[in-house]
């Protein structure tokens, strides 16, 4: 149910501080880190007594001389629904609502696959070139759609094939290969006490606040403790939009006002976090024109201030990336890891792209993982990124679960 994260939140936490000592450790961290602070360059805004800048829409039971939290908690709204295993609300396989989440992918890819396999008798270049055409207009990427082919036709030669439909395992084949391959467990050794500190990135309009929204769900859900923190200050609107998403899970929520300096917010959640032995913090940032040079110095700092106040964190920096822009995801997330190291993928909107094959490609591009994709725009339309699911769910006709 967590993907990638069950690794860590399968087990239970071995090492966990008594609360004073935590806050202990927190006090002395903060020294280093407001020193750390005082490094950066003269030109960045230095960070006001966060006190007055914080924005309190219901504070939590706020001590004196304590960053005020936002906390949306409702007691109505705490209880999420927990679908039953393998099924989701409406008690559809959570295959068969992948497969409705994937729908115009799916349509146009399976079905264009199908005729072309269907309507051939043998494997000849004709139908390489045709099927060279429905990948690479399913946006798997002309580099990847060659390699991929390269290998069909030699494991083809290889195998003597010459029935078409067996062509068509092997091409299933080597694309979960692909995917297989990248999804490599966590290099990161997850922290066994401690919050895990999850940075998210990616251009404006991707879906990074609604994914933020939908993984703290997850969280909450496995019962875990979630912090989100504000760090899209640019707009007044983002702030607002990730405080109803904590709302819908009822998780706490750091924020400050509109056009504070993101760092200082980060600072003050990660405060305020390690004080309280917050299970998971998830970090929403601005993400106005990766093209400039502004934004990247801008998560370059973010990053080096959750850095400085928890050695190893952040443990993920996720980059998020919108399915139906194609192409162009792959140069954003080039520009994105560059900056500031990218260890993670969720792809959205793939319910509204007929294009799916960029998962494929990008995942063979960048080397990056996929940790989640989106379906939709609803609290439950994430689903973890399984490379066997996604396969079966491109290439495998009808319902049911036909994993394996
Ligand atoms: N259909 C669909 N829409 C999505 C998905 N993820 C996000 N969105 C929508 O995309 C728009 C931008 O999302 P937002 O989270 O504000 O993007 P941000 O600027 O990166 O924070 C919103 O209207 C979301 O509802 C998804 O998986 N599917
Ligand atoms: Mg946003």
């Amino acid at each position: 149910m967590l993907g990638w994260f069950k690794a860590k939140f399968g087990k239970k936490k071995e090492a966990e501080l008594p609360a004073d000592e935590a806050v202990a450790e927190a006090t002395s961290a903060d020294a280093a880190g407001a020193e750390a602070l005082a490094e950066e360059p003269a030109a960045e805004p230095a960070a006001e007594p966060a006190a007055q800048e914080v924005v309190v829409a219901e504070p939590a039971e706020a001590e004196p001389g304590e960053t005020p939290v936002v906390s949306p908690v409702q007691a109505e709204e705490k209880a999420l629904p927990k679908p039953a295993p393998g099924k989701d609300k409406a008690g559809k396989t959570l295959f068969a609502r992948l497969q409705e989440g994937l729908g115009k992918t799916r349509k146009t890819l399976l079905y264009r696959l199908d005729t072309l396999f269907l309507g051939k008798k043998v494997i000849d270049q004709e139908l390489y070139d045709d099927l060279e055409e429905i990948l690479i207009t399913a946006d798997l990427g002309v580099g990847t759609v060659h390699a991929l082919l390269d290998e069909v036709r030699r494991e083809v030669s290889r195998r003597e094939l010459s029935d078409p439909a067996a062509l068509k395992k092997i091409l299933r084949d080597r694309i979960l290969g692909y995917l297989l391959e990248v999804d490599r467990p966590a290099e990161m050794v997850m922290p066994e006490s401690g919050p895990f500190v999850i940075m998210v990135v990616g251009v404006n309009g991707v879906g990074k606040t609604t994914s933020i929204g939908k993984i703290a769900a997850k969280f909450v859900r496995a019962g875990r403790s979630v912090l989100l923190v504000a760090g899209d200050t640019f707009r007044a609107a983002a702030i607002d939009q990730l405080k109803i998403w904590a709302g819908r899970s009822g998780v706490e929520i750091i924020a400050q006002k509109q056009g504070a300096d993101p760092s200082s917010v980060v600072y003050d959640a990660m405060e305020y976090g390690l004080a309280r032995d917050i299970d998971v913090i998830i970090i929403d940032t601005a993400g106005r024109l990766h093209t400039q040079v502004n934004l990247m110095e801008e998560l370059k700092k973010i990053r080096r201030v959750i850095g400085k106040k928890l050695a190893g964190a952040p443990h993920e920096v996720m980059l998020v990336l919108d399915a139906t822009t194609g192409q162009n995801a792959v140069s954003q997330a080039k520009l994105f890891n560059e900056a500031v190291a990218i260890t993670g993928l969720t792809l959205t909107k793939l319910d509204g792209t007929a294009k799916g094959g960029i998962v494929i490609h990008i995942s063979r591009e960048l080397g990056i993982p996929v940790r989640f994709i989106g379906v939709g725009e609803q609290i439950d339309d994430l689903r973890d990124f399984d490379p066997r699911e996604f396969v079966d769910a491109l290439f495998l006709n009808g319902g049911g679960n036909a994993a394996g």
